[in-house]
């Protein structure tokens, strides 16, 4: 039998890290459409993600990326943070959106280009200095477009010159997170294209240099959850970029496209101690609400990895274990999908009554008239960063 005030403990101290870019304007690469309301700065942004906490109580935690996120004082935007209760969480570098990085950048074949990549890496770590922050976040949009365009395996060797000498800047309760991605933009090799790439200069660099999974980033079909549960044992599960995809790196809203891959997902993490605190994983979102209302979207977010999250904490392992090592195939699905078809939404009200937060988060963020407020007085607010 499961323990419910077990579940309830660990529902309520989860913590969920929102994207500072899904509070701004995006699009695809046809269009960006323009909100009213949407912050004109990092600050706003912040105040936007403190109503998402205040909804939910589980999204203490925004991550920035630079220089989308660029201010003259970080200090001061930690400060912000804290007033409003929140935490800044990691930075994510871009080397991806200059004239220069056309043909890569920590991997490009000029080492100028190289250089001018490592240093704003440099650069984010002296941000995260100021910020407090744990995690430097990289993903690279190095690639090549045609065989024979470059060396494979030079860039890979540029790749892990980079990587060290970032990782040697780092402080000691500093980390870096290197996430993977499969395509996009590069249409021929990616220099980090999977799990096993990043895992593989992971362990070179040393204990604090972990993988992120993306859960947009993988070929159709990809079993995540194994990944998750193989990083997991090896204690290199960094961090997830959670969002939902039907075709490509879609940035939907995560449990969306696929609630039933993101409760397997989370069963992997409860049955292998990812909840823990000593495992250290991040719950981060990263996703773009182009045609829905942002911070809403962010509240359901949040409210759908803590359904999934439940479900996974329901699953009786007792009972899991035994029809498995019985071999009973059909008895072991049972369990699990039993936990699936649970209907978590009035355990999930029930925590939040007794944490004091009403029950239903959305209803909460309307009632407080934020929306209208922020229409009223933001004018002129900013693209996220794509497409800019
Ligand atoms: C790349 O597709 C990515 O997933 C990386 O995490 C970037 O930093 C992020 O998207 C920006 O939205
Ligand atoms: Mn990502
Ligand atoms: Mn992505």
């Amino acid at each position: 039998m499961t323990d419910l005030s077990a579940v309830k403990t660990a529902l309520k101290s989860q913590e969920i890290e929102t994207p500072s870019w899904g509070y701004g304007n995006s699009g695809t690469r046809f269009k960006v459409f323009a909100q009213p309301g949407v912050p004109r700065d990092p600050f706003e942004k912040l105040d936007d993600a403190a109503q998402v906490h205040a909804a939910t109580g589980v999204a203490p935690l925004v991550s920035l990326h630079i220089p989308w996120d660029a201010v003259d004082d970080y200090a001061e935007l930690a400060a912000h943070a804290k007033e409003r209760g929140l935490r800044l969480g990691a930075i994510n570098a871009n080397t991806f959106q200059e004239d220069d990085y056309k043909l890569g950048s920590v991997t490009h074949p000029d080492p100028k280009v190289r250089r001018k990549a490592v240093d704003h890496l440099l650069e984010c770590v002296d941000i995260m200095d100021a910020t407090g922050s744990r995690d430097l976040k990289l993903w690279f949009a190095d690639g090549t477009n045609y065989p024979g365009q470059d060396d494979i395996t030079a860039r890979q060797e540029r790749l892990a010159e980079a990587l060290s000498e970032v990782y040697a800047r780092l402080g000691e309760d500093q980390r870096m997170v290197l996430e993977y991605k499969l395509f996009e933009p590069a249409f021929y090799t990616t220099d980090v294209p999977d799990w096993g790439t990043s895992y593989a200069h992971c362990l070179k660099l040393g204990p604090r240099a972990k993988v992120v999974v993306d859960t947009g980033h993988h070929a159709p079909g990809t079993n995540i959850e194994f990944i998750v549960a193989f990083l997991l044992r090896e204690g290199r599960l960094g961090a997830f970029d959670f969002n939902s995809r039907f075709y490509a790196d879609d940035d939907l809203m995560v449990g969306s496209a696929d609630p039933f891959q993101l409760f397997r997902i989370l069963h992997e993490v409860a049955k292998n101690g990812g909840f823990e605190k000593e495992q250290e994983v991040a719950f981060m979102l990263d996703q773009c609400h182009n045609i829905e209302a942002k911070i809403p979207a962010v509240i359901r977010s949040v409210m759908n990895v803590q359904e999934a999250t439940a479900k996974a904490l329901l699953v009786d392992l007792d009972a899991l274990r035994a029809a498995q090592a019985a071999g009973d195939v059909l008895g072991a699905n049972a369990v699990l999908m039993d936990a699936y078809n649970t209907d978590v939404r009035p355990l999930l009200r029930e925590v939040r009554e007794e944490q004091g937060l009403d029950p239903d988060p959305l209803a909460a963020y309307a009632a407080t008239g934020w929306q209208d407020h922020i229409v009223a007085t933001r004018v002129g607010g900013t693209q996220a960063g794509w497409g800019a």
